[in-house]
Order: structure tokens, then C-alpha cells, then sequence
């Protein structure tokens, strides 16, 4: 139980102001403000003034639920009705404040939730063979699409090969975000992620899956609470030591919240996400002759011009077209997703009016 660390002081869950408010307006009697540490297949684990509980959906609330972006998920502020046998009842959720989206597996244009309301989000790379710098563009550009703020953890610095120059690497892409190297097996080297985990604040670790995610967790925690996966060769495919995302109560006070790993990450977001990861070639675009250039083949292009005399890294404009035209397809799937719901709506509505020809005189 995390209950003895909660007390009844909401803020140390992360509540302020602004959920407060939220929560005037969704409040029905006899509900209280909760927050999802765990969420499994339709039964939650909740932090709540009281301590730990169970809750589940209320049959109205799954009703209501027009898709899984409506649904809970850790990290989530819920209303709650508390009951006096048996799991509470969610009745509600409360606006997001940032929440980290990626793209689902697969084929299917939809977008998955993986954690609300955080503060700052730890992007987590391996100093062996897992440091992959494009991996770390692509994290970045969807931790600004999220509204938390980055921070690039260097984990496993005892088995870098060439720590100066992996850090120096890290800061040119990280354009000001902050970068930490440091050893999850050494104690001596969190105080240096001090800084964001203060009382009330929620960090999320996201990464590759082996990075050393629960390895930190356990270290901030001071105990041995989430499972740790064997040394094995980094690029072995199909084990995943964590299997739910887990929020948990700090000593310090802050929120951690605890992922699987990720073997990919694709993009949910605006194009305009990739102007913070990328602003030394957003500062150029503006100089191509014309403006929907895609900076290929057409004359003028700055981009190209810069790259020819050497002022951009290559590595730097392919990952950025990489990256863009991912965006830009998904945007096209989106636009292509939102013409069929809106004809099925039409048709929905033609159908109705077949059916029950006065249907005008309902609206
Ligand atoms: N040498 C070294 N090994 C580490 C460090 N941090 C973690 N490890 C090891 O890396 C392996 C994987 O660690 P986990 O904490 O399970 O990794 P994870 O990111 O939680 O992995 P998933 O839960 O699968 O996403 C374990 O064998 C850890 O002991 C570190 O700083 N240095
Ligand atoms: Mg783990
Ligand atoms: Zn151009």
C-alpha cells in the first residue's frame, strides 16, 4: 500500500488549482477527485485522499464513452463514487493538463494514450549499445507534442564506451533540453534528476524496452518494488520485463510513473511538433523561394542550399524528412479517417429521416 505516504493532502498526488476547478463543475454529490495509478483491462487502481482502492468504470460512464481517448489512464484525475463494498464506481474524468500519445501498432490510424497529466517526461537511453540519437529526435518530438517537458536520461554511464563524446552528441541534438548521464545502479547519481521530481510533480520514464526504466523506478523508490529484466543482448526481440504502466509515490514526493518499454515509437501529432526538435533547419525553410517547397528538388531551397555548403548535418535533414513525412501521412489517414465518419454521420441521418420522415422536428 502507498496510502501511508498519501495522507489526506490531494496535492501530494499532483492535485492543484486547475483540477480543482474541473472538478466543481463534474462533482456530484457524494464523489471525490481520484487519480488512476494502474489501469488493467477495465479495473483501475486509484490514489485517492483515502489511500489505495480499486474502482472500475460505472456502466454510464463506459456508455458516454465515445472511444478509448475518453477512457482512463494513468495518471488520469477521475470522479470518484467511493462504495462501501466492492470497487468504486469512475463517473467521470477530468481534462487533461498533457498527455504523452503515440500512434497504435500497426496499421490502424489511432491514438494511444499512454499517460495524463505529467509534468516532465524522462526520455530513457542506454549508453551501450541501446544510444541511438534519431531514436532520441523522435522521443523528443513526441514529448513536445505531449505539453510535458523533456529530459534526456543517459542511463547505464558505467557501461559507455565513450561517455564525453555520447554526452556532447546528446546536447547538440537536444537544442537546450536538459541531458543527465547517469548510472540507475548507482546511488550517488540520482540527485542529479533532483530537480524534477519535487512534491506533487508527475515524471514519466519512457524508452526502449531493457534501458533501465525499473531499474530507476526501484533506485528513486528505495525499494525493490517493480520487476527488472535480465542482462540480455539489447537488440533481443520479445521480452518486456514491465507490462503495465504504474504510477508511484516518490520519497521525494514526486509522481513516477513507470512504463513497458517500446519497441516503437510512431508519431501522434502536428507537424509543428518537430519545429522544437528541429529549429536549425525551421530557421532556414522560411529563406526557400517557394513556400510549400518540399526542399527536394526545387529551385531556391534553402535547406538544400545550406546542406551543400556544409551548415546542416545531413544526419539532421534526413531524420527531419523522415520524421515530417510520417506526420504528414498521418495527418492524410486522419483527414481520410474524419471524410468516412463524416459520411457515415450523413448517411446515419438519411437513414433516419427514411425511417421516420419528421425526424427534423427532434432538433
Ligand atoms: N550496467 C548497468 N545495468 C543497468 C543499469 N540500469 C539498469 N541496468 C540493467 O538493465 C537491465 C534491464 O533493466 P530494467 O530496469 O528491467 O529495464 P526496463 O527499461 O524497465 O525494461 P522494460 O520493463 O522491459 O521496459 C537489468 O539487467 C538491469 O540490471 C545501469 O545503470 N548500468
Ligand atoms: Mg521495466
Ligand atoms: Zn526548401
Amino acid at each position: 500500500m502507498q496510502s501511508d505516504r498519501i495522507g489526506s493532502d490531494l496535492s501530494a498526488l499532483g492535485w492543484n488549482p486547475h483540477f480543482a476547478t474541473a472538478f466543481e463543475t463534474l462533482a456530484e454529490p457524494g464523489t471525490v477527485p481520484a487519480r488512476i495509478a494502474r489501469a488493467d483491462l477495465g479495473r483501475y487502481l486509484i490514489l485517492c485522499a483515502a489511500g489505495e482502492r480499486f474502482a472500475e468504470l460505472s456502466g454510464r460512464f463506459r456508455h458516454h464513452a465515445a472511444g478509448p481517448a475518453d477512457l482512463p489512464v494513468v495518471g488520469d484525475w477521475v470522479v470518484l463514487r467511493p462504495q462501501v463494498d466492492g470497487p468504486g464506481q469512475i463517473v467521470g474524468l477530468l481534462p487533461r493538463a498533457a498527455a504523452f500519445a503515440r500512434k497504435t501498432v500497426g496499421e490502424t490510424t489511432e491514438e494511444q494514450l499512454l499517460a495524463a497529466n505529467i509534468d516532465t517526461v524522462f526520455l530513457v537511453t542506454g549508453l551501450d549499445a541501446n544510444f541511438n540519437l534519431r531514436r532520441i529526435e523522435r522521443y523528443l518530438t513526441a514529448t513536445w507534442e505531449s505539453g510535458g517537458n523533456p529530459v534526456v536520461v543517459l542511463n547505464k554511464a558505467d557501461l559507455a564506451t565513450d561517455l564525453e563524446s555520447q554526452l556532447a552528441e546528446t546536447r547538440a541534438i537536444a537544442m537546450g533540453v536538459p541531458v543527465v548521464a547517469i548510472s540507475a545502479l548507482d546511488a550517488d547519481h540520482l540527485d542529479a534528476l533532483a530537480p524534477w521530481l519535487t512534491p506533487g510533480a508527475t515524471v514519466v520514464l519512457l524508452g526502449s524496452s531493457g534501458v533501465g526504466k525499473s531499474t530507476l523506478t526501484n533506485a528513486l523508490l528505495g525499494a525493490a518494488r517493480q520487476e527488472i529484466g535480465a542482462t540480455r543482448e539489447v537488440d533481443a526481440k520479445g521480452r518486456h520485463t514491465t507490462t503495465s504502466r504504474e504510477l508511484v509515490v516518490l520519497p521525494s514526493g514526486a509522481l513516477l510513473i513507470d512504463t513497458p518499454g517500446m519497441r516503437e515509437l510512431q508519431l501522434w501529432g502536428e507537424e509543428s511538433s518537430l519545429d522544437q526538435v528541429f529549429p536549425e533547419i525551421l530557421a532556414l525553410v522560411s529563406g526557400c523561394r517557394f513556400h510549400d517547397c518540399a526542399h527536394e528538388s526545387e529551385p531556391g531551397c534553402a535547406v538544400r542550399a545550406a546542406l551543400e555548403e556544409g551548415r546542416l548535418e545531413p544526419e539532421r535533414v534526413q531524420a527531419w524528412r523522415k520524421l515530417q513525412r510520417e506526420l504528414t501521412r498521418l495527418e492524410l489517414r486522419r483527414d481520410v479517417r474524419a471524410r468516412i465518419n463524416e459520411k457515415a454521420k450523413w448517411k446515419q441521418i438519411a437513414q433516419a429521416k427514411k425511417t421516420h420522415p419528421k425526424a427534423q422536428r427532434w432538433r
